[in-house]
């Protein structure tokens, strides 16, 4: 069989599953996950391989409408993405009826002139009778040049989606090195890990408003441990008060989380440190969103 090699850009609204799909499709993971909207604000390269395939999947932040600097920059990524991009996968999420944000979603790609294929996911959630009326008015209203039906969490239909868009990549020799997983620097993810944690244990307003630095990544290459400390960015006291917790319990509970998956990340133990610090305008502090690569 002859090469290919592309890249195919991952959009859809926020939380329908872009970042899950992208780990399964790789089987590891690159890109963090969380049930709240907005997780992804990089762009995150995830490198696809097989013997005659290669594919570089941009992970996207997903299309919203920015009301602070930082997602400004987030949908400045999401148009970089598409631009460089042989073709883009339209995640929806067919667990909840089919809303103004698709609509949105698939007017914004519709002015790029690259070709859009829909993946209909989180079909583990819905009852296969049901969904039939929601993936046929996606065919009549988005006219994808495909629509597969998946399950990024359980895997289903996994392969499917590679032995389609395979026939929409360019012949081409490899560009990517065989081990290339991503682009994206240890320092970068375990930032990104640490943040999953604070996604994960915490709810409504946080989320959006904490972010990660790292202000020490050292590898003590002897001792076979990685020495981090970390800044979590707050917007207000009470949100830090939460991050805290009752006695310190809250922050435990992430750095104990994190520490776990940065140990399988790094492969090495992790001796974590994290402190919490309030910065009203993080989402509009140049410097900030740097260390964040928001930039
Ligand atoms: N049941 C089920 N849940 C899924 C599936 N795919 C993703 N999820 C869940 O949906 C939520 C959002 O997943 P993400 O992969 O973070 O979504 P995303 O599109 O990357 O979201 P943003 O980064 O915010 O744009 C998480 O709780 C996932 O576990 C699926 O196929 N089935
Ligand atoms: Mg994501």
């Amino acid at each position: 069989m002859e090469k290919k090699c592309g890249y195919i850009a991952l959009a859809g609204r926020p939380n329908a599953g872009k970042s899950t799909f992208l780990n399964a499709a790789l089987g590891e993971k690159v890109s963090i996950v969380s049930d709240k909207p907005q997780t992804t604000r990089n762009r995150i390269l995830g490198v696809y391989h097989d013997d005659t395939t290669q594919i570089g999947f941009f992970d996207l932040p997903g299309i919203h409408k920015p009301k602070h600097a930082m997602n400004r920059v987030m949908m400045r990524m999401v148009h970089q993405g598409l631009d460089d991009a042989d073709l883009v996968l339209h995640f929806i999420d067919v667990s909840v009826p089919l809303g103004s944000g698709d609509r949105f979603v698939h007017e914004f790609l519709a002015k790029k002139e690259v070709p859009v294929l829909v993946v209909a996911n989180k079909m583990d959630l819905v009852n296969k009778a049901k969904v039939i009326p929601t993936l046929e008015k996606i065919h009549a209203d988005f006219a994808p040049k495909d629509l597969i039906p998946i399950s990024a969490k359980t895997g289903d239909n996994r392969d499917r989606v590679i032995e389609v868009v395979r026939n929409y990549l360019p012949e081409s020799d490899f560009l990517f090195q065989a081990d290339t997983l991503t682009d994206q620097p240890l320092r970068f993810m375990s930032q990104e890990f640490i943040r999953e944690k604070i996604l994960h244990y915490t709810r409504e307003e946080l989320p959006h408003a904490a972010a990660v630095t790292i202000e020490s990544f050292t590898h003590h290459e002897e001792e076979g441990v990685y020495e981090i400390s970390a800044v979590i960015y707050v917007e207000k006291a009470t949100q830090r008060r939460i991050v805290l917790g009752k006695q310190g319990q809250m922050i435990a509970k992430i750095r104990e989380g994190a520490r776990r998956s940065l140990r399988t990340l790094l492969d090495q133990p992790v001796h974590l440190e994290l402190y919490v610090k309030v910065n009203e305008n993080w989402r509009n502090n140049d410097a900030i969103l740097g260390d964040l690569n928001i930039n």
